[in-house]
């Protein structure tokens, strides 16, 4: 990674050269960039992901991206063929200063044309990145420059605006944030600074590259193109203020929930919510095409479930043409279909929780619908689910996973062991709370 930050004094050789682009390979999520070059600020953390660094070009900031196919580790046991930058998807992360020039050279190295539109920037009509609108798409094989001045500070993305429906189902996009050059009235400072996109693919079971026609049927929802249990966890200091930014590139909304604390939403791709505009919550949706950032102050110890709301989203993939079984007396059935089929099993006749800790035959490069292991057991979760880990000896500005809480005696949910009341029900009940159904009369085929 040192290469292109190192090159402090640069050659006029090196001027006149495309800065060398900087690679990663690996999902893990790195730890901040503290820059070395410009003016200084308070870095963000990119879960499963990086920033880029940059070369200092006579007071311009240099970066180079690199649009390609690439390999991602959704999770440990699966890895889907997606398209990127710089060797993952999602790309990775600019960190620029308010009022900073900056100058980004974008090769394709995708089989199609591409462009890079800078979501949310304010910069002169012809480095918007519309192919065929604001300039002619990037040629496979070619490099284009972008050039502009970060003008507002705030949260944004970026993703391609050429043949936008392949390119996004594939994986192609990236976070950028623009940090204030001075304290600013409605831009806190934090001590923990996260951010990740929200993103769908559809890869049937046993495949790896993702179907890019699909509008609304994905089975795969993440994080940064990772899902549960390969998301990483939020690790904090208690008492931390924490500010988590969250860009929208799928196909529909996500209601995103966090447990054990109330934030606020302090800005949008927009720019910063002004102070009377901001109430608390615990769930914002964040729909398609938006940003939200919000913030909060960690002063709940514990492992704090941090998830999609929509419960479809918190599942790896599965099959939706399944009838409900609940109740259903299977038993019998499935004993004669295992003479036939061994190891055939029935499921759903109880709910789905026996999926947690079934071991299911699986195709190759499969997640399970319902996995991940908690100090307690299965935690039965897939997708969009992650962890805000609250710690009070968390070290200042160390973001490595501390473990699992401890919570102190006394303080957790535990099993009734005394003598339980009789609940006679129907016998106390008197007659003048029985339900009175109405039953539609004279409307036929009801
Ligand atoms: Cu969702």
């Amino acid at each position: 990674m040192g290469a292109a930050v190192a090159a402090t004094s640069v050659s006029r050789v090196a001027l006149a050269a495309l800065p060398e682009p900087v690679l990663q390979t690996k999902p893990d999520t790195l730890p901040p960039l503290y820059p070395s070059t410009g003016r200084p600020y308070q870095p963000v953390v990119t879960l499963n992901g990086w920033t880029l660094p940059w070369r200092m070009n006579q007071g311009v900031k240099e970066f180079h991206l690199v649009a390609e196919p690439v390999k991602r580790e959704l999770a440990p046991g699966m890895v889907a063929n997606l398209w990127g930058y710089n060797g993952q998807s999602p790309g990775p992360t600019f960190e620029v200063v308010e009022g900073d020039r900056v100058r980004i050279f974008v090769t394709n190295r995708l089989p199609e044309p591409h462009a890079v539109h800078w979501h949310g920037q304010r910069l002169p009509n012809g480095m918007d990145g519309v192919a065929g609108l604001t300039q002619p798409a990037i040629p496979v094989g070619k490099t284009y420059v972008y050039e502009f001045t970060a003008r507002r500070p705030g949260t944004f993305m970026y993703h391609p605006h050429a043949d936008e429906m392949v390119q996004m189902a594939m994986g192609l996009y990236g976070l950028w944030i623009t940090h204030p050059k001075q304290p600013h009235p409605l831009i806190s400072e934090v001590q923990r600074d996260f951010c990740f996109l929200l993103n769908a693919f559809d890869i049937e079971p046993g495949s790896a590259t993702p179907k890019v026609m699909t509008m609304l049927d994905f089975n795969l929802w993440g994080w940064n193109s990772r899902v549960f249990p390969g998301i990483d966890s939020l690790n904090v200091r208690l008492g931390d203020r924490v500010r988590i930014r969250v860009g929208n590139l799928t196909m529909t909304n996500h209601p995103i929930h966090l447990h054990g604390h109330e934030f606020t939403v302090t800005g949008t791709d927009g720019g910063p919510v002004p102070m009377g505009a901001r109430w608390p919550e615990v769930t914002t949706d964040v729909g398609v095409g938006q940003m939200r950032q919000i913030e909060f102050i960690a002063d709940e110890p514990g492992d704090w479930a941090f998830h999609c709301h929509k419960s479809h989203h918190t599942m790896n993939a599965m099959g939706h043409n399944v009838p409900t079984l609940l109740g259903a007396q299977q038993e019998d059935v499935a004993r004669r279909i295992q003479q036939h089929i061994p190891g055939y099993m029935l499921m759903g006749d109880k709910g789905m929780h026996d999926m947690t800790e079934m071991e299911m035959p699986l195709p190759d490069n499969t997640l399970p619908m319902m996995t991940g292991e908690g100090p307690f057991g299965g935690v039965g979760m897939g997708g969009m689910f992650s962890v805000l880990k609250v710690r009070k000896n968390q070290p200042h500005g160390d973001y490595r996973d501390p473990g699992w809480y401890e919570a102190p005696a006394g303080t957790r949910a535990y099993e009734w062991t005394g003598t339980a009341p009789a609940t006679p029900r129907a016998a106390t009940a008197p007659a003048s709370a029985t339900l009175q159904v109405r039953k539609p009369a004279g409307h036929s085929g009801h």
